[in-house]
């Protein structure tokens, strides 16, 4: 099967700031005449946001660590047949407010899971598919942490302690340091429009790269 759109990942901590920037990030794709998909994981389904609940709700607080992944999964590969493998297909661009990175982040760094199964079951859902871009924001635990108890009820993962939010960011930055070419790290510290910079500077040179 060909692919002709583009798959653009966004990840990040706790409190990163994903979706403040994502509305921004679809705009500067769509300045430059793409027709874009937004979507998020766990999710962008009726059956992948059924499963959604049940992952971040709390009515299973004591879930097992290989549940919370095989559930990851099964949300991932509905989301992948229905909706993100047709857009591609039809040259839409893709952009997805976590995906499989996050999976390793949080399930491998985090619960400390196994990498090796995860790539198995990556293997497994999505074959060759792996995202063009990803756009990974990146601050200090506590900054993140900080910014998002300014807001709404902790969901199930917010609850975790503080060292599990600093395995995932350190599972996110060792991604990004094996495969720099489609991870991005973009600074997520400073204020909003400097954070904007970054990633305008990011999408704008990635497009460039597409028409050499
Ligand atoms: N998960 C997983 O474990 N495995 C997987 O495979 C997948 C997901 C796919 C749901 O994700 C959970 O699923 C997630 C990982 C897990 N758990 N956690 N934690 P989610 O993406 O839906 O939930 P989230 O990570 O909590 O994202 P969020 O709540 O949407 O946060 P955010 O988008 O990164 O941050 P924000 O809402 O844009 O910003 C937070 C606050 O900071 C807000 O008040 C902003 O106004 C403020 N903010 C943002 N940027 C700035 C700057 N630059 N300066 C100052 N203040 C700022």
């Amino acid at each position: 099967m060909t692919v002709r759109g583009r798959f653009i990942t966004v990840e990040g901590g706790e409190g990163a700031g994903k979706s403040s920037n994502l509305a921004f990030i679809q705009s500067l794709l769509e300045a430059a005449g793409k027709q874009v998909l937004f979507t998020r994981e766990p999710g962008g389904t009726p059956l992948g946001e059924a499963i959604r609940e049940l992952l971040l709700g709390h009515k299973h607080t004591g879930m097992a660590d290989d549940t919370e992944l095989l559930l990851m999964f099964a949300a991932r590969a509905e989301h992948l047949q229905q909706k993100i493998l047709p857009a591609l297909e039809q040259g839409v661009w893709v952009l997805c407010d976590r995906f499989t990175d996050a999976s390793f982040a949080y399930q491998g760094s985090g619960r400390g899971l196994s990498l090796e199964k995860i790539t198995k079951l990556q293997q497994f859902v999505q074959g060759s598919l792996r995202p063009d871009l990803t756009l990974l924001l990146d601050l200090p635990v506590e900054t993140g942490l900080q910014r998002a108890g300014n807001r709404s009820e902790p969901d199930r993962f917010e609850r975790e302690a503080e060292d599990f939010f600093e395995r995932v960011r350190n599972g996110y930055l060792q991604i990004a340091r094996e495969e720099p070419e489609r991870v991005r790290v973009i600074d997520a510290s400073p204020a909003l429009p400097q954070v904007q910079e970054q990633i305008s500077a990011t999408i704008h040179h990635y497009l460039e790269s597409l028409d050499e």
